[in-house]
């Protein structure tokens, strides 16, 4: 107690405040002490990755991380200090003039701490405000030198740090993650030869043919501006204003109101460059490349009813799926495949390879797999790395190169341009995280928060002072590719990019009829929520042009007529593309089997504990993610098993498959008919609402269920068929008698490893 008066003159009443807990650690935390970068300068220890030996095997062997460390923060065993270093002896008591008066304005310690507290937030990104990052690598499958110098595929097995960023488009920082919208899949190679941005979406085309219309897009589809409303969605007036008078947009519509547009994971979703770029060799000869990212995970999506509930049962839910995966090891996974074609063979296609709202369909040019990508870290701090990173459509490295594509060209100058502004100067590119491995050097100088030092008194070229240096490059630096031009200024686009409706026919007859359906019901939604009939009916007669089908189940849905179609921009025949297959999400069932998966375990007291410890080892023993889930956390009476979720909190939109275990008989009077025969420690399931709902709502977003023996007179009391409305079993419900549970696990492990059992929908639903 002296010790602390001594340490407190100024506040006897500190250790009868917090006592000694304010003195001491939590139990398991250490005290260590590592470097501190505000103490660099004063400190000589050096001290590895503060996530050393927490289970991340390439720890050391990325140089992303080596540079990183460089900047790692770690308070452990260190003491309070201000920005420049001075101990703080009390910093939860401003200075008073007595207990009871006014605060000294020469407080700079409190002065400090509120001013840096007052400018903590940076401007939201305009567009992709919402995302979530992890870093790991890239690797070559082979030496691809002849379609690219591009010397992160230089070599089989070759590495490359990564750094991806996942993200929704048109919601604000804080929004949910589950809302229906394009997902930004950001890549930033930390290449040798400099960093490579490949800043993509997961949806192959793109709303506009030209950059010019890009502020239009995203003021239309951003809150109105009027009321601010509504938040991370495109179901309003303005979006489906813009877009009705934008025929342009129809084949990105099909993609956007498909299932593509509410992800089950960041990690069971493509991405694509969109744009056509070029790949260019050491010779100098280039070939058109679209490139393609595939998940290991395969591709998978929400439904509709659960990605809305889910916004409010848990906003971050990619971002924990994102976090939680890596966290235990279970590291996802893409690979990255090139559709490849000369300028020759790009003038026979039926469409203009310029054109983003076009895709090149797999079966006219396949796509070659060259590398993979792993993401096996999660960032250490969210705002230095993910909200910090700058990533840039211009960020291209030698073997990489733009097409004319009227779109990209308007990307190559905005990214730059709004971190600008986001980041407050110029010398964002010094952020740690968006640091390059490579050596900078150049005569750029000064701005805002410069952190280099460059030595000497040359800052231009030519100069003789400095021997010429830096050295210009020459043939060993990019080079563009010099494509031959010649032609008149004009502003306008090409005819074959009045083509609107072939390419979005094209998609709408590859998709499944589950996925047809799941695309009327997106147009019925959103059209519902907007209140111009005009602006209905303008949509609808687009449609027309893509199928009759389509428009007549969206016009059904809203009550309304089929118009006359659309006239179209142009005098050109519509391209009658074969479907093709691989355009449809089953197309990638995936490889990760269960991985993963969250399965809920529902249980109450009575429940079989032994069958219920059986179930959860199987299912992690496949590295599913079981968990038990009850009317409330804790012990259950009766049992040695722990709730771990409650209904409440875990509820059924969180788990991809749900399982019923047996219960004791003397817990089966849970008929719903049974009034007053309440079993001690709780309410039988069958007449909890909760339970009821979760079954319902698992049933109902085509989840598998499984029960076992007594277990199934929850489904019944639910009201949950066996049978698909064809009178064929339902696959995804399985029902076990007492004592065959290990069987029944396995035909449910199946079922899960599917997903979803589709072929149980009815529109509207009859659970
Ligand atoms: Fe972007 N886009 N974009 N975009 N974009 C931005 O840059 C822009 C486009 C994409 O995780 C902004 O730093 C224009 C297509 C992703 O940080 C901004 C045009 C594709 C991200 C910008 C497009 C994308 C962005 C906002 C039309 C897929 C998030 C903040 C000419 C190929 C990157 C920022 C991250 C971000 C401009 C169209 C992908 C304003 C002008 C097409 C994934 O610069």
């Amino acid at each position: 107690d002296e010790q602390l008066a001594a340490a407190m003159p100024f506040n006897d009443t500190k250790p009868l405040e917090y006592g000694d807990a304010a003195f001491t650690p939590h139990a398991g935390e250490t005290r260590t002490p590592s470097s501190n970068f505000a103490t660099a300068s004063t400190s000589t220890e050096t001290v590895a990755s503060p996530k050393d030996g927490e289970g991340h095997p390439n720890i050391g062997n990325n140089p992303l991380d080596g540079s990183l460390d460089r900047v790692r923060v770690d308070d452990s065993g260190r003491e309070l200090t201000t920005n420049q270093g001075v101990k703080v002896a009390d910093n939860q008591d401003s200075l008073k003039i007595g207990l009871r008066g006014p605060t000294a304005m020469e407080d700079f310690i409190l002065r400090e701490k509120i001013t840096h507290f007052d400018h903590e937030r940076i401007p939201e990104r305009v567009v992709h405000a919402r995302g979530s990052a992890a870093q790991g690598y890239f690797e070559s499958y082979g030496d691809h030198s002849p379609i690219t110098r591009a010397s992160l595929l230089a070599a089989a097995g070759k590495r490359t740090p990564v750094f991806v960023r996942f993200s929704t488009v048109a919601g604000e920082r804080g929004s949910a993650d589950t809302v229906r919208d394009v997902r930004g899949f950001a890549v930033k190679f930390y290449t040798d030869e400099g960093n490579w941005d490949l800043v993509g979406n997961n949806i192959p085309v793109f709303f506009i043919q030209d950059a010019m219309k890009f502020p239009d897009l995203i003021h239309a589809v951003k809150p109105e501006p009027h009321n601010g409303m509504p938040q991370a969605a495109s179901a309003h007036d303005t979006f489906w204003d813009f877009a009705s008078l934008s025929p342009e947009i129809t084949h990105m519509l099909m993609w956007h109101l498909s299932d593509r547009a509410i992800p089950r994971s960041y990690r069971m979703m493509q991405g694509f460059g969109v744009h056509t770029f070029r790949l260019v060799n050491a010779q100098g000869a280039s070939v058109f490349c679209k490139f393609h990212w595939t998940p290991m995970a395969g591709t998978h999506s929400l439904v509709w009813d659960e990605a809305a509930r889910l916004a409010g049962a848990d906003p971050d839910f990619h971002r924990r799926d994102l976090w939680e995966a890596i966290e235990a090891g279970q590291f996802p996974e893409w690979e990255l495949g090139v559709q490849l074609f000369s300028a020759e063979q790009a003038a026979q296609f039926p469409f203009d390879i310029l054109d983003p709202t076009k895709i090149v369909p797999e079966e006219m040019v396949p796509v070659q797999p060259i590398g993979r990508m792993v993401l096996d870290r999660n960032p250490d701090n969210f705002f230095a790395e993910t909200e910090q990173v700058a990533f840039c459509a211009a960020h291209v490295v030698p073997g990489v190169d733009f097409s004319d594509d009227p779109l990209l060209q308007g990307r190559i100058h905005s990214y730059i341009d709004t971190q600008i502004s986001r980041l407050g100067g110029a010398n964002f590119h010094e952020i740690p995280i968006n640091t390059p491995l490579a050596q900078i050097h150049n005569n750029q100088r000064d701005g805002m928060h410069r952190q280099s030092v460059n030595r000497g008194r040359v800052s231009y070229e030519p100069n003789s002072l400095a021997g010429g240096c830096p050295f210009q490059a020459g043939t060993k630096g990019f080079v563009s590719f010099p494509e031959p031009q010649q032609a008149s200024k004009v502003r306008g686009k090409p005819e074959l990019f009045a083509d609107h409706y072939s390419q979005a026919r094209l998609f709408w007859k590859s998709q499944t009829p589950v996925e047809q359906n799941h695309i009327i019901a997106g147009f019925r939604f959103e059209l519902t929520r907007v209140q111009t009939p005009a602006i209905r009916r303008r949509m609808l007669a687009g449609l027309v042009n893509v199928d009759q089908r389509l428009a007549a189940g969206v016009a059904d849905g809203l009550g309304m007529e089929v118009p006359p179609p659309l006239p179209l921009s142009t005098s050109l025949p519509m391209h009658d593309y074969p479907p093709s297959p691989a355009l449809s999400l089953f197309s990638r069932p995936g490889a990760t089997g269960i991985r993963t998966l969250k399965v809920a375990l529902l249980v109450a007291p009575g429940v079989d504990a032994a069958q219920v410890r059986d179930m959860y080892a199987a299912l992690l023993d496949c590295g599913a993610v079981p968990r038990l889930v009850g009317e409330r956390i804790g012990r259950l009476p009766g049992t040695d098993l722990d709730v771990e979720i409650s209904f409440e909190t875990g509820p059924s939109v969180l788990w991809d498959g749900a399982i019923v275990p047996d219960r004791d008989d003397a817990y089966a009077g849970l008929a719903a008919d049974a009034p007053g025969s309440d079993t001690p420690g709780g309410t039988p399931l069958n007449r909890d609402v909760a339970a009821l709902e979760f079954v319902r709502l698992q049933y109902r977003h085509d989840k598998p269920l499984l029960a076992v023996g007594n277990g199934a007179q929850l489904l019944h009391a639910a009201g949950i068929p066996q049978v698909l409305p064809d009178g064929e079993p339902d696959p995804g419900i399985v029902i076990a008698e007492r004592g065959e549970g290990a069987a029944a696990l396995v035909r449910f492990e199946a079922a899960l490893a599917h997903h979803r059992t589709y072929a149980r929908e009815t529109d509207p639903p009859i659970v």
